[in-house]
């Protein structure tokens, strides 16, 4: 029981974010070898689509088909956008792939640029990691003067530049249109949907925007062909995924593993539960998703239908492990206060709903919770899904029905007996 490393392979030595040490790693071969075998865009597409590879960013969509949806021709410049502005609470995956693998992801990029006739790159990096805007920006420098970036690549027809644009620390801004937005030099405001960017993205011109893992494992996938990419995973959830494991694990940190691994070895590649306490839930794609109990979580495997069938979402792969000693109003009070702080505020349901759902969470903590109070909490996340511009107003409507259909108990006490049901002398010991 071990990990399957592809993007986190090889990377024990000692600067393996430069670009001489990449290509000892078999990197750029990729590129070189499309361009020199002429290799056309749909040859490209059609191996990602073989290959099951769905967008590592939340969503799980298919990377193939997304890169299909750009207008072949359409006259005018077209772009390719990497997210990497990773704000996901317990996301903390992309910044390593930035730390240790950066030419995996300015590679990946090219190649898009490649596949759907783009001529420039943007990597939007979240506002608040520095180092490793840094670390992209030199690595950005190798692949420009190796004649990777630029006019007439490899002496091919083929010109594509890149850019980093270090972003500003909001979450909203991950959300695919509020980070176009903001790469444009406006609010990080989203935009409706449709159009989707690829037929109006940034500066309104075709655009695919791709998470920062999504790119990064594209030059393997060429590589190693669509075919053995998939059979990393499973059918419809091909390769292999980084997760983040945080919380009450012995070892928390980014695992690589195959699509399909049962949580239970996950947990244990995490060294198992800290102090040996008791498994309670697990959050097991970002904050985002549904929480599930460990009755149900123990059962499944680590990937994007088994997770869906469970009743949550893989999202971007934050697994967020909870023992115990948890108390799940305390923790829905935490998240409930983040989805309230990082809302843009354009949206009525959002922008008053998360108020609404901090401020009874908050007061149901405090020892203040009324009657009513689940009811209404049902009735304000109810009426906030799916009537936002994006995603973020579900986001924050998702865990108030999750942790309220699994722990509703938890919660009746608290409003009852102005107390937590977690013994005190427990909650001491897991804090
Ligand atoms: C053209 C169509 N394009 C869909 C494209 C669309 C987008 C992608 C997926 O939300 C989730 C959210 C968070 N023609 C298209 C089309 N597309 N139909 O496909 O679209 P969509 O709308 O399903 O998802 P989204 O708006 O991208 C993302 C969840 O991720 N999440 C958030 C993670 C946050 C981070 C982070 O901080 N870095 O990863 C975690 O679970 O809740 O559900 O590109 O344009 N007909
Ligand atoms: Fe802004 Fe929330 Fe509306 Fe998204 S859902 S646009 S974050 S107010």
């Amino acid at each position: 029981m071990s990990e399957t490393k592809v993007i986190l392979a090889d990377l024990d030595g000692e600067r393996t974010w430069r670009m001489a040490d990449y290509v000892k790693r078999g990197g750029y071969e990729a590129l070189k070898k499309i361009i020199a075998d002429k290799t056309t865009p749909d040859e490209i597409i059609g191996l990602l689509k073989t290959s099951n590879l769905r967008g590592r960013g939340g969503a799980g969509f298919p990377t193939g088909l997304k890169w299909s949806f750009m207008p072949k021709a359409y006259v005018g410049p077209k772009y390719v956008v990497c997210n990497s502005d990773e704000g996901e609470p317990g996301t903390f995956k992309d910044r390593d792939i930035l730390r240790y693998n950066p030419h995996a992801v300015i590679e990946g990029m090219i190649i898009a640029g490649y596949a759907m006739g783009c001529v420039a790159g943007y990597n939007y990096i979240h506002g608040e990691i520095f180092a490793e805007y840094q670390r992209f920006e030199e690595a950005l420098e190798e692949a420009r003067a190796a004649g990777l970036l630029g006019q007439r690549i490899l002496g091919s027809e083929f010109s594509f530049d890149l850019f980093a644009h270090h972003g500003y620390g909001a979450y909203v801004c991950g959300e695919e249109t509020g980070l176009l937005e903001s790469l444009e030099g406006k609010k990080g405001q989203p935009r409706f949907k449709p159009p989707f960017p690829a037929s109006f993205g940034l500066y309104g011109k075709p655009t695919t925007i791709n998470n920062t893992e999504t790119f990064a494992v594209v030059p393997f996938i060429l590589r190693m062909g669509g075919e053995a990419f998939l059979a990393l995973g499973k059918p419809n959830n091909g390769g292999t995924k980084i997760f983040s494991v945080s919380g009450h694990v012995n070892r928390p940190g980014n695992y690589e593993v195959r699509l399909g691994t049962p949580f239970a070895e996950l947990l244990e590649m995490a060294g198992g539960m800290r102090g040996g306490r008791k498994l309670k839930a697990v959050i097991p794609g970002g904050s985002s998703a549904p929480v599930l109990p460990a009755s149900i979580i123990m059962d499944t495997t680590m990937d994007y239908d088994a997770i869906a069938k469970a009743g949550s979402m893989l999202g971007s792969g934050a697994v967020i492990v909870m023992d115990e000693s948890t108390c799940m109003v305390k923790a829905l009070e935490r998240l409930s206060y983040f989805y309230f702080e990082e809302s843009c505020g354009q949206c009525t349901p959002c922008r008053e709903g998360t108020g609404w759902m901090y401020r009874m969470m908050h007061r149901i903590e405090n020892g203040q919770g009324r009657a009513d109070d689940l009811a209404l909490l049902d009735n304000v996340a109810e009426n906030i899904m799916g009537r936002t511009i994006c995603a973020l107003g579900d986001a924050a409507a998702m865990p108030v029905r999750g942790f309220l259909k699994h722990y509703r108990d938890e919660f009746a006490y608290h409003i009852e007996h102005k107390r937590c049901l977690v013994p005190v002398e427990l909650q001491r010991e897991g804090s």
